[in-house]
């Protein structure tokens, strides 16, 4: 069975490990297409920190604590590079994760796509899945925040999230470099020739939300035979980390896991889901979406490790199979 994931960061990276968890038993095939939006160019290195995040877990690398970077990780080039006054001394590159960044930096100019890029990376770390970017262009995620005087600001995502932990009046996301840009060839390919799609339960707005800008993407999910199944990042009306309530009040869209899925939409009727699953909480939710004609199950939605994730999963696909 071919599988294919959109996965943010963190959220998705558990999520793709429990997929992963399965793998042999369901004899799955899977492929993950990762949010890039977050990526930016910093001390001349170009940095992807969904792509980083999966990569690291997967390969049994990732700092758990943090949920992203590396683990025993040191920070010596990092602090070199704050006493040069270069970088954000907020965002820390660590030395490991730097050599990371070194070497895709290094690929890309040597004219790689950050698909061939992403798969040279991901080859040393056995995944046991298909890694992709959501696109080859840089497409970045800035925000529009009010400053202090009350003006206007646009700042990269990374600021906003990890410099303001999204505590700033905040008006808008914008993608810079949408036009013209495309979803890549290889993401488009994988939600197409898929048996069935799986939204993870990662952030609806800065990781889902983005990819599915992307010109191309939405279209695909639109006309793939797979069955779409989504799983909710909201339980109990709160995210379960991070800011995804900030990221959704920005949007206009309740943290809830009906809202959720109403912001995704049916695809019936141009949205992307086919079905949803809510956390037993949300019971309420699930009786009240599956009304309106997007069948929805409740079941335990917190990925506490492996095993809870492949139950999750196994849910996601008895939907799939309806
Ligand atoms: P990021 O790119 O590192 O921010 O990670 P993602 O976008 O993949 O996912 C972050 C989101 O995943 C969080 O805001 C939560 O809403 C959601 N999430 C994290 N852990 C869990 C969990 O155990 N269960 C569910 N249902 N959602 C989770
Ligand atoms: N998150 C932080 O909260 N602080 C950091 O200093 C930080 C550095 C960093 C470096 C590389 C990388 O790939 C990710 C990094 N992150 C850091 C995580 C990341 O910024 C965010 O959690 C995600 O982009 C949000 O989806
Ligand atoms: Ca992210």
């Amino acid at each position: 069975t071919r599988i294919t994931i959109l996965a943010g960061g963190v959220g998705g990276a558990k999520f793709t490990s429990g997929v992963r968890s399965l793998a042999a038993e369901l004899d799955l095939d899977i492929t993950v297409v990762a949010n890039n939006g977050d990526d930016l160019w910093l001390t001349g290195l170009r940095v992807c920190p969904d792509l980083d995040s999966i990569m690291y877990a997967l390969g049994g690398a990732n700092d758990p604590v943090r949920g992203w970077g590396r683990a025993e990780e040191s920070e010596r080039v990092s602090a070199e590079l704050t006493a040069y006054g270069v970088g954000w001394p907020w965002f820390t590159l660590g030395d490991l994760d730097l050599g990371t960044h070194i070497a895709r930096t290094s690929l890309l100019r040597e004219g790689l796509t950050l698909t061939e890029v992403t798969a040279r990376l991901a080859t040393r770390w056995n995944l046991g899945v298909t890694l992709l970017p959501a696109t080859d262009d840089e497409v970045e995620t800035f925000v529009e925040v009010e400053t202090p005087g009350g003006e206007i600001d646009t700042i990269h995502f990374e600021e906003w999230w990890v410099k303001h932990r999204a505590k700033v009046p905040t008006r808008r996301f914008v993608q810079r470099g949408l036009e013209g840009s495309s979803a890549s060839p290889a993401a488009i390919r994988a939600v197409g020739e898929a048996d069935v799609v799986l939204v993870a339960p990662s952030n609806p707005v800065v990781s889902i939300g983005t990819m599915l800008t992307l010109p191309g993407l939405r279209e695909a999910l639109a006309e793939t035979a797979a069955p779409v199944v989504g799983l909710s990042p909201i339980i109990g009306g709160s995210a379960v980390r991070g800011m995804a309530e900030t990221c959704l009040a920005t949007v206009g869209v309740e943290a809830s896991a009906a809202a959720v899925a109403r912001h995704y939409g049916v695809r019936a009727a141009g949205g992307i889901l086919d079905s949803w699953l809510v956390d037993t909480t949300d019971a309420a939710d699930a009786a009240e979406l599956s009304a309106e004609g997007l069948p929805t199950k409740a079941v335990p939605l917190w990925m506490t490790d492996d095993a809870a994730t492949a139950e999750m999963v196994r849910e996601a696909l008895r939907l799939a199979a309806k």
